[in-house]
């Protein structure tokens, strides 16, 4: 189910540093119901490359694993429409409107968007089979794939030219960056402007976002490492756009040397400003280890004053969180979450049910664990009764607040 890692993804250096340890870990999505089969346990330990700062996972698990049948579904939040609007700006902004191919387009939620915005005809291309329905209901076409050459030259088949390449919280997900960047090569031309979206390594270091530590994630990226990288390809980064979203994340526009505009200032006041180091990382791994422990006394203590404590927000993070506190179903005895696909199923690795978000009325349990923390004043606003009603919702990063 995967294989160990041991070069460096963006500059090949073979000495890593191992500097964060999560142990044996479950896969973070991998939610099944009664009696179905689980995927299996693997290590969940980053390492960190000195010579050009990416840190990146020991093992790879295989995509097929963990992409096939997805659960993870693109947020209709009021969060994700706000950012969505960002993003459309911004690449008008930079491109103008165009052909859009979408790599990691899950159910076609962004595509549609842009479309009922006047961009497009959109392609997306997405592995899971589950998804490209809803994809299709959305009035978008799916090549159902990894991104490989063959899924590249299909999409160029049906766009024909392609304006805009847009990869969301997918670069950091693939082990072949190389082989990723060539088949963007094999679709654009010297205009297209290809829009990579990742969670930011200095937003995760700085408020010690732990729990987005886990199999999927296959590399931690600084923009030194994506530069070391580039350099060995015919693009170059031509724009850096910081966005709230999701613990902190970062846009990199990038362009084939060859383009004519040059590069915006962003470029280098960004790459200048970076200082991830090994002791970086290690400071984070002894705040990860108290703030897991803070959480696990927290909701022991609950527990043992006869309180009831649930979890909000299946999110893959909540795996990784529930894991390295050790919680069972005595701890936390549901989960609520708005997706449909993962109600009826259980955390991985536990017997913690998954269930409608309408349950935290009904159930009114006293503690709520809130695991979509990255949604915290949506879900705030959102569940005022459950507050008024003398609710309370656990913040557990960036560090343990009640609310
Ligand atoms: O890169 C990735 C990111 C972007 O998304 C993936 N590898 C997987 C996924 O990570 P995640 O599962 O941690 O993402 P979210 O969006 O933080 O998950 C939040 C979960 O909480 C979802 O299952 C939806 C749910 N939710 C809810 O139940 N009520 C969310 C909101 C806002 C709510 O009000």
């Amino acid at each position: 189910m995967y294989r160990n890692h041991t070069l460096c993804r963006a500059c090949n250096n073979d000495q890593l540093i191992p500097v964060f340890d999560l142990g044996v870990q479950p896969l973070a999505n991998n939610f099944v119901g009664a009696g179905e089969d689980h995927a299996g346990h693997a290590p969940l330990k980053v390492l960190f490359c000195p010579e050009c700062s990416l840190g990146q996972l020991s093992v790879v698990v295989d995509p097929q694993v963990l992409y096939s049948n997805y659960l993870y579904v693109t947020s209709q939040s009021e969060t994700m429409k706000h950012h969505f609007e960002a993003l459309l700006n911004d690449i008008i902004i930079e491109r103008g409107p165009g052909t859009v191919l979408e790599i990691g387009s899950n159910d076609g939620t962004l595509l549609a968007y842009l479309k009922s915005k006047g961009m497009g005809p959109v392609v997306g291309i997405d592995p899971a089979e589950n998804l490209s329905p809803d994809a299709s209901k959305q009035g978008v076409q799916t090549i159902i794939s990894t991104f490989d050459s063959t899924a590249a030259a299909d999409a160029k088949k049906i766009l024909g030219k392609v304006d805009v390449v847009i990869a969301r919280h997918v670069f950091c997900h693939v082990d072949d960056w190389l082989g990723f960047i060539y088949n963007i090569e094999d679709i654009s031309n010297r205009d297209t402007t290809i829009c990579i979206e990742v969670p930011y390594c200095v937003d995760m270091l700085q408020k010690c976002e732990w729990d987005t530590v886990y199999h999927e994630h296959t590399s931690y990226l600084t923009l030194k490492a994506l530069k070391a990288l580039l350099s060995k390809t015919r693009f170059r980064m031509q724009k850096v756009i910081r966005y709230p979203v999701h613990g902190g994340t970062i846009m990199v526009m990038l362009n084939r040397m060859d383009y004519l505009k040059e590069p915006h200032r962003s470029v280098d006041t960004f790459v200048s400003k970076e200082e991830v180091t090994v002791e970086t990382w290690k400071a984070f791994a002894t705040t990860a280890q108290n703030q897991a422990k803070a959480l696990t006394h927290y909701v022991w203590e609950l527990n043992e004053k006869g309180l009831t404590v649930c979890g909000f927000g299946a999110s893959a993070k909540s795996t990784v969180m529930i894991t390295a506190c050790g919680f069972t179903k005595d701890q936390i005895s549901f989960i609520t979450d708005t997706t449909p696909q993962k109600h009826g199923k259980f955390t991985p690795g536990t017997s913690i049910p998954i269930v409608t978000e309408s349950e935290l009325m009904a159930l009114r349990p006293d503690y709520a664990v809130c695991f979509a923390w990255n949604y915290r004043e949506e879900i705030l606003r959102k569940h005022q009764q459950y507050l008024k009603e003398g609710g309370h919702f656990i913040f557990p990063v960036p560090e343990l607040q009640v609310v």
